[in-house]
């Protein structure tokens, strides 16, 4: 049962007296040695969100995903799968900076009137964590809390962040009319692997693809997947995965240094032909590369991957003869210019653009039929409505072609995984793709070509005061910052730039893209001059 004296004398102290901790797009997030206090504030809080839903399962997360080995993080998983619902995360923050035990039942207090939440509800909680050397003792952390609070909960053990997510689906799901799957790792394998043998059936397998795993959870994952695909179906061979050896984790690889630094991981040789990409540290994200013939590095990201997709399912939809199935996409401001135009101009669909932040994405492309998500940085899914899933499910094909595209459409609903990006159902998804067009990485890239752009990080001495709008693209604060970089970007030749406030780091992120690398880097360096 709920216990209020339990939950007061079990509260575990601040680690660092005037740390303040925030629950940002990705949780909480920071170094590891102030977290022990916050996991078990984010027991209770899965506890009472539990009880707020009826006793359907939560999911928490620890993970601080692409961060450096020494850092950690939490977050929470709403029972279809997806991010917390966004109007908790401030009774998340306070809960997680009530320094005292008094403090803590009062902020209690105010959640439990806020969503007239019935204590004698039995609460649901699973939790997974990933490789990082701080989880056993976070784990422990978050332990305290669930059983102070009373909830009954499971220990899942070590998992992808997306792995996580299906579960909680599947738990909350099971015996329903949606039922996602089975609720076991295996499961989760089972279920992709079955449906990638289907939409590759009868196509000859490509060459081998290089899976850079970060050195974190994604490896071990991977591996155990492959025991489930035949080699002759997919070849894939794993690169950087040294769980053990402290300090590897995302050092020097993974999807977050491949994308920033826009080169291969240096503990990979790669030559003209090969296929290579990475996972970030939890494997919810990930970005293909390889190299030309004379040697210059190309870049495969969340826009190409989104573009891909989008084509795919669009062409199949049209084959299978439910045109009335649509697909759209959402982006956020950092998807290159190119790629927008792409999809609107050559693939004719509709694309929305967001703030950053999974959720957001999420949310926008509910409001598809079909709505494929992307950040450029490599994380993303596709979603189906329940109405294009029904469609999908119950048309009558009138020729072989159009049993054949169902037959694909039903594969990828399967294959995909709808809660949230994650990197190991996205590479299957490419590959699945690949395969049946039969494309190199360089057909695939024919698309589009990136228009050159720079990111630049800017170390401010307070970032809240950049306001945004328009989905982050303009600045309504600091006043009249944005008709100066306006005034800039007008001198360049399809020049973009705006800027916006970091959810993750302390610091301004300037964005720039522009008809030539030279006039990018100007640009970028310029509006950074301003922001400074
Ligand atoms: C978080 C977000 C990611 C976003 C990134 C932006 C989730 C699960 N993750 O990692 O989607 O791209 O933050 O970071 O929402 P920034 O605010 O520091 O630019
Ligand atoms: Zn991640």
């Amino acid at each position: 049962s709920f216990d209020t004296a339990a939950i007061k004398n079990n509260i575990i102290a601040h680690e660092k007296q005037g740390f303040v901790y925030t629950y940002g797009t990705a949780g909480f997030r920071s170094n590891a040695e102030v977290l022990g206090s916050v996991m078990y504030k984010v027991g209770i809080l899965a506890t009472l969100r539990s009880k707020k839903l009826n006793g359907s399962t939560i999911g928490v997360m620890i993970t601080a995903s692409h961060n450096p080995e020494e850092d950690n993080g939490v977050k929470l998983v709403d029972p279809r799968g997806e991010m917390l619902e966004q109007s908790w995360e401030v009774y998340a923050t306070k809960l997680a900076n009530a320094n005292d035990g008094e403090t803590l039942l009062n902020a209690i207090d105010e959640i439990v009137a806020q969503y007239k939440i019935d204590l004698d509800i039995p609460a649901n909680v699973i939790y997974a964590y990933d490789t990082r050397p701080s989880c056993p003792h976070l784990v422990k952390c978050l332990e305290q809390g669930l059983e102070a609070a009373g909830a009954k909960s499971t220990n899942f053990g070590l998992k992808t962040t997306p792995m996580l997510h299906y579960l909680v689906r599947c738990i909350n799901t099971a015996g329903t009319n949606d039922a996602y799957g089975e609720a076991t790792e295996e499961g989760y394998y089972k279920k992709l692997t079955a449906a990638f043998a289907t939409a590759v059936k009868g196509k000859p397998r490509l060459s081998t693809l290089h899976v850079d795993c970060a050195n974190g959870v994604g490896a071990p994952k991977l591996r155990e997947l492959l025991k489930f695909i035949a080699p002759e179906i997919l070849s894939v061979d794993i690169v950087n995965e040294d769980t053990t050896t402290v300090g590897q984790l995302n050092k020097n690889c993974g999807a977050d240094f491949v994308k920033t630094n826009q080169r291969a991981p240096p503990s990979i040789t790669i030559t003209a032909g090969d296929r290579c990409c990475s996972y970030d540290g939890d494997a919810d994200r990930i970005v293909f590369y390889y190299v030309t013939e004379d040697g210059t590095f190309r870049l495969l990201d969340g826009d190409k991957i989104a573009g891909l997709a989008a084509s795919f399912i669009t062409e199949l939809v049209h084959e299978a003869g439910i045109d009335s199935i649509k697909v759209g996409v959402v982006q956020t401001a950092y998807a290159n210019g190119s790629s927008t135009n792409y999809l609107t101009k050559v693939l004719s669909v509709p694309v929305s653009c967001v703030s950053t932040g999974v959720k957001h994405l999420h949310h926008e492309a509910e409001k598809y039929d079909v709505g494929v998500y992307f950040e450029a940085n490599g994380h993303g899914t596709v979603l189906f409505s329940p109405d294009a899933l029904n469609t999908i499910k119950t048309v009558e094909a009138k020729t072989p072609a159009q049993k054949q595209a169902i037959a694909q459409l039903s594969a990828l609903t399967e294959l995909i995984n709808q809660t949230v990006g994650d990197a190991i159902s996205d590479m299957l998804l490419v590959e699945a793709i690949l395969t049946s067009r039969q494309w190199s990485f360089e057909e695939w890239d024919q698309a589009y070509t990136d228009l050159p752009n720079r990111l630049v990080k800017v170390v401010v001495s307070d970032r809240h005061i950049f306001k945004t709008t328009n989905a982050e693209r303009q600045l309504v604060e600091p006043a009249g910052l944005q008709a100066e970089i306006d005034s800039l970007v007008a001198k360049y030749s399809n020049g973009r730039s705006f800027v916006r406030a970091s959810g993750t780091e302390d610091a301004v992120r300037v964005y720039a893209e522009a008809a030539t690398r030279a006039e990018t880097d100007d640009l970028a360096f310029k509006v950074a001059q301003l922001v400074y």
